[in-house]
C-alpha cells in the first residue's frame, strides 16, 4: 500500500510482503524508513510522469528501506560468493523479489531482467532491466555507496524510463525518454566544464577479469594526465547518475551489464550527455563498454579507449 499525501508518496515497510523479505526489522521501521518521496507531480518544472516511472520510484524506494534495514549490520553467512569477488548477499535477493513484485503487479505483460537472476519472458517487447543493489561490496563493507536501479526499455533497446535511487541520502535520480532527468524532482543537466585541468572522471577498475587490465592502465594513465582526478566509487549506477548531474564530468568502465548501466545511461542523455560503447555505438545493450560525458570529456575519453582497447 502506498499512502499519498499532498507532497509525498510513502511506502512503509510493512507493505513489503513478509514472505518476500527475510530481512527482520528490529525496530518499527514504517516510520525510521517512511522517506518522504517528492510527489513527481507537485514538481514544479517536472513534467508529469508516467505510471511506468511512478511505479519504479515506488519499487526502488520499498526496495531502498530494505537496504537500510540491513546497512552494517550484515553477517557472514548472509554473504555468498557468486563468482570469484563477486557477492550476493540477501539484501540483494530480498530487494530482487520486492522490486519484480511490484514491477509484476502493475506490468504483467513486461519482461523482466534481473542482476540475481529473475527473468521473466512477457508478451509486450518493453523489458525491465533490475539492480537490486548495485554495489554489494561496498555494502558488505558498510560503504555508503551504493543504489537501486530499475530501467525500462523497448524491443529496439531504446530506454524510456529510469531510476538510480541512493538510500542513505535519500537521492532520487529519474529520467523519462525526452522529458529531462531529475534529482529529488529537480532538473539536472551535465557538467559544462570543459577545460581538462578541472575535470573529475569517474571510472571501474577491473576485479575479476585481467586481460585487459594493461589496456585499461594505458587508458587510466592518460587520463590521470587530462583531468583533476579520477574517483572509483564501486557503483555503476550512481557514477552513471553523478554523470549526470554535474558532479563528475565523464565515466568509463569495461565489462559491465545491463543492470549496472541501463537506468544510468538515460539519466546522463536526458541530461544532456552523451553515452555510447568503446567503439562509440550508441546502441549500448549490444557490448558491456560505457563511455559518458559531456561534448569535450565523451570524444576525450572515446578517442583513448578506441586507441587501447580496439584489437
Ligand atoms: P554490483 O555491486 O551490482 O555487482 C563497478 O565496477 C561495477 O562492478 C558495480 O556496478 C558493481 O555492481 C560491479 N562489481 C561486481 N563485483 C565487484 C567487485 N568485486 N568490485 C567492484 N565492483 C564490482
Ligand atoms: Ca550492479
Amino acid at each position: 500500500m502506498t499512502y499519498k499525501t499532498n507532497e509525498t508518496y510513502i511506502t512503509p515497510i510493512s507493505a513489503i510482503p513478509r514472505i518476500l523479505s527475510p530481512v527482520k526489522a528490529k525496530k518499527s521501521p514504517e516510520m525510521l524508513y517512511c522517506q518522504p518521496v517528492i510527489n513527481p507531480h507537485v514538481q514544479k518544472g517536472m513534467e508529469k510522469t508516467s505510471i511506468e516511472l511512478q511505479t519504479a520510484i515506488r519499487a526502488a524506494r520499498a526496495a531502498g528501506a530494505v537496504t537500510l534495514e540491513k546497512f552494517g549490520e550484515l553477517s557472514l553467512p548472509e554473504i555468498q560468493g557468486k563468482n570469484f569477488k563477486d557477492f550476493v548477499t540477501e539484501v540483494d535477493t530480498t530487494c530482487e523479489a520486492v522490486i519484480s513484485s511490484i514491477i509484476a503487479e502493475s506490468f504483467p505483460e513486461d519482461s523482466m531482467l534481473c542482476e540475481e537472476g529473475t527473468a521473466v519472458k512477457g508478451s509486450s517487447g518493453r523489458t525491465w532491466i533490475v539492480d537490486p543493489l548495485d554495489g554489494t561490496l561496498n555494502f558488505i563493507h558498510s560503504f555508503p555507496v551504493f543504489a537501486i536501479s530499475i530501467a525500462l526499455k523497448e524491443s529496439n533497446n531504446e530506454l524510456l524510463a529510469g531510476v538510480v535511487y541512493q538510500p542513505v541520502l535519500q537521492e532520487l535520480f529519474t529520467a523519462e525518454r525526452g522529458k529531462g532527468a531529475y534529482l529529488n524532482g529537480k532538473k539536472i543537466t551535465i557538467s559544462s566544464r570543459s577545460d581538462k585541468e578541472s575535470f573529475l572522471i569517474a571510472t571501474g577498475l577491473p576485479f575479476t577479469e585481467y586481460h585487459y587490465l594493461e589496456a585499461y592502465i594505458g587508458m587510466l594513465k592518460e587520463v590521470i594526465h587530462d583531468s583533476a582526478g579520477i574517483r572509483r566509487a564501486g557503483s555503476a549506477a550512481i557514477d552513471l547518475a553523478y554523470t549526470a548531474c554535474g558532479r563528475f564530468d565523464g565515466f568509463w568502465e569495461y565489462k559491465l551489464f545491463p543492470w549496472d548501466f541501463a537506468a544510468g545511461v538515460l539519466l546522463v542523455r536526458e541530461a544532456g550527455g552523451t553515452v555510447t560503447n568503446f567503439e562509440g555505438e550508441h546502441d549500448v545493450f549490444q557490448r558491456q563498454s560505457i563511455i559518458a560525458g559531456n561534448s569535450v570529456t565523451h570524444p576525450l575519453l572515446l578517442e583513448k579507449a578506441k586507441k587501447y582497447f580496439s584489437a
